[in-house]
Order: C-alpha cells, then sequence, then structure tokens
C-alpha cells in the first residue's frame, strides 16, 4: 500500500486526536456532575473543539501532571473562580461551591440546579430570582478575599452567600441568588483588608451596603469602588454563644490562616477548664478531634496537621465549660 500525504495526515490527526480524546472521557468524572454537559464542560461544542472559559482555567492551572496526561484538580481554588464571568462560581454552577465533592462519589447538590461553568449565558435557576452586582473600580483590591450576602431586611435572615477566594479583577460580577418577589434586601459585601478571611469592621475591611427594594423578576446593580463604608456586622464568629469570647474562654484565630499544612489553634481561658476543640467540613460533620484535655488557665496553643484534610472551607468548635465557639478555616493543598 502507498502511503499517501493524506494518510499521514489522518494518523498524524488520530495520534494527535487520541490521547485527547481519552483525557476527556476521564475528565467528565472528575469534575462533580461532569457528565450533565459532559464536552460541553469544558469545551465551546465537543471534545476537540476549541475550550471554553472553564476548560481554559483548567488546562493551565488544574491538571495533575499538567498537559494531555493531566487529571483535573477539584479544589476550592477552582470552584470559587467564576470562570465565565456570569456572576456564578463554576463551584456554584457545578452544585459543590466548596469542592467537597470526589471524584467517584455520588453527584453533588441538587441537579435542576446546575448551570455549565464555561458559558456566561448558562446559569444557575433556582427557586426565586437573581441577583447579579457589576462591581468596578476593584484593580487595588485584587486577589483579596470577598464574600457577599442577600439579607432580607424585614427578617434580618440571610438568604445566600458567596465568597470569592480573590478578587479576581477590575471589573467582575457575583452573583447572588433566592431573592422573593416584594420583598426587600441589603446586598452586604466586603473585601478582607488583613487577611484573616473574616470579616472585621472598616476600615479594617472595605465593606459596603446596597439596598434593594421591592424585588421583581431578575435584578441587576451596578456598584463602582468607593470609600463610603459601611458596617455591615458581618458574623464572622458561628458562635452558639456570641461572640469570640464567652465565660472566660476566648478563641482567637488560628495561625496561619488558610492552612498548609500545620496551623496552631489558639485560646485563653480564665480558668481551668476541660477543652474539647474539634474541626468539623463545611456541612458541620466531625473530621478531627484536636483535643479533649485539661487546661490551665492562661494562654495556650496547639498545633495540628491538616495534611489529611482535602482543600476546602472547614469550622473549628471549642468547647470549654460554658463556652462554645467556632470559627472557621480554610484548607489549601
Ligand atoms: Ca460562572
Ligand atoms: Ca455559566
Ligand atoms: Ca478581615
Amino acid at each position: 500500500m502507498r502511503i499517501s500525504a493524506t494518510m499521514i495526515v489522518a494518523a498524524l490527526l488520530l495520534l494527535n486526536a487520541s490521547p485527547e480524546l481519552a483525557a476527556r472521557d476521564r475528565r467528565v468524572n472528575q469534575i462533580p456532575n461532569g457528565l450533565q454537559f459532559d464536552c460541553q464542560t469544558c469545551h465551546e461544542t465537543f471534545g476537540g473543539s476549541p475550550l471554553n472559559d472553564f476548560g481554559l482555567d483548567v488546562r493551565d492551572n488544574f491538571l495533575t501532571p499538567s498537559g494531555a496526561a493531566g487529571n483535573v484538580d477539584w479544589v476550592i481554588e477552582l470552584a470559587m473562580l467564576d470562570s465565565d464571568g456570569d456572576g456564578f462560581t463554576n463551584g456554584e454552577e457545578l452544585q459543590d461551591p466548596l469542592a467537597l465533592w470526589s471524584s467517584g462519589a455520588p453527584r453533588p447538590g441538587n441537579q435542576s440546579l446546575l448551570s455549565n461553568p464555561g458559558f456566561g449565558t448558562s446559569v444557575p435557576d433556582g427557586p426565586g430570582s437573581n441577583v447579579i452586582v457589576a462591581l468596578n473600580g476593584f484593580g487595588n483590591l485584587v486577589g483579596r478575599w470577598m464574600e457577599m450576602r442577600l439579607v432580607d431586611v424585614e427578617t434580618g435572615m440571610e438568604v445566600w452567600s458567596t465568597a470569592r477566594s480573590g478578587v479576581p479583577s477590575d471589573a467582575f460580577a457575583v452573583g447572588l441568588m433566592g431573592a422573593l418577589e416584594t420583598r426587600d434586601y441589603f446586598v452586604d459585601f466586603y473585601v478582607d483588608g488583613n487577611g484573616n478571611m473574616e470579616y472585621d469592621a472598616p476600615p479594617v475591611d472595605e465593606a459596603w451596603r446596597i439596598r434593594l427594594d421591592n424585588v421583581e423578576g431578575h435584578s441587576n446593580l451596578d456598584f463602582t469602588y468607593n470609600t463610603n463604608y459601611t458596617d455591615i456586622q458581618w458574623g464572622e464568629i458561628v458562635s452558639v454563644n456570641e461572640g469570640a469570647s464567652f465565660a472566660g474562654v476566648e478563641l482567637l484565630a488560628n495561625t496561619p490562616n488558610p492552612v498548609q499544612g500545620v496551623t496552631a489553634f489558639n485560646f485563653t481561658l480564665e480558668s481551668a477548664h476541660n477543652v474539647r476543640l474539634q474541626v468539623l467540613d463545611a456541612r458541620g460533620s466531625l473530621v478531627a478531634a484536636v483535643t479533649n484535655d485539661q487546661f490551665a488557665p492562661g494562654v495556650h496553643r496547639v498545633e495540628w496537621s491538616a495534611a489529611a484534610l482535602a482543600p476546602g472551607v472547614y469550622f473549628y468548635r471549642l468547647e470549654a465549660g460554658a463556652a462554645v465557639l467556632v470559627r472557621r478555616m480554610l484548607v489549601l493543598r
């Protein structure tokens, strides 16, 4: 048989395409609910076609090893990105906002709320209306932790909240869900100024409040950076008792946070107590018992390795006497 140029080209295409197709089949199983959109999770149309914005982020930063043989790292950094810029994070769109799912586990979240993280025209269609806030002039805050939430003015209850592990750019959008017709809301948000990933009243953190009255359908709000801060009193302590200290017990921030490897839990006691310290996942399930022991009055520091934890948001809960104090930490790879 005579080997033609056409055959060589075809063979090259085949050589080139095969690993990519194999990679595609494997990778849809490495993304939560990846089967929902199949190839279009990462590609404009089908496998081999140009990558969409989500696919580009995966290819550039979340493959191990990098390149055609790489497996997708479904981690909190990827989940908290909004690759297609529609205001909803990749994790929100794929129903796993904190990257708690791992390959092989059952499909996470609510299948009816799924949307495509690679197409800005595909957004979650959940109960109530979406509120999309277009933010401008945030260039000086790129990379800082930020959180935004929707609060019902009348009840004071949080309807929705979302976080970004870094302000992505000078202009970007943040989407919220669950606003109900005719009700009034506060859109509260802050950008972390002191690196503790928790809210501190301005000017330590920069915080703003937008009021949204009488919701009718989906809402689009515009906000331009300014220094007219509002103390939005975001509860950074998820405490059974109120505040960072109670009954002579104070739970301080862990150091370092975010955690890569070992972190130290810090607390002070006015009197001797049996102290129980636990780590919980974002759903409140126990993941580790750090200590359960008698401690003398004074300042204490308990070192603990988070190396066994998957990346994500965790809580740590300290019980001592009448005090139950909870704080949050982020575990990175
Ligand atoms: Ca998105
Ligand atoms: Ca989308
Ligand atoms: Ca802060």
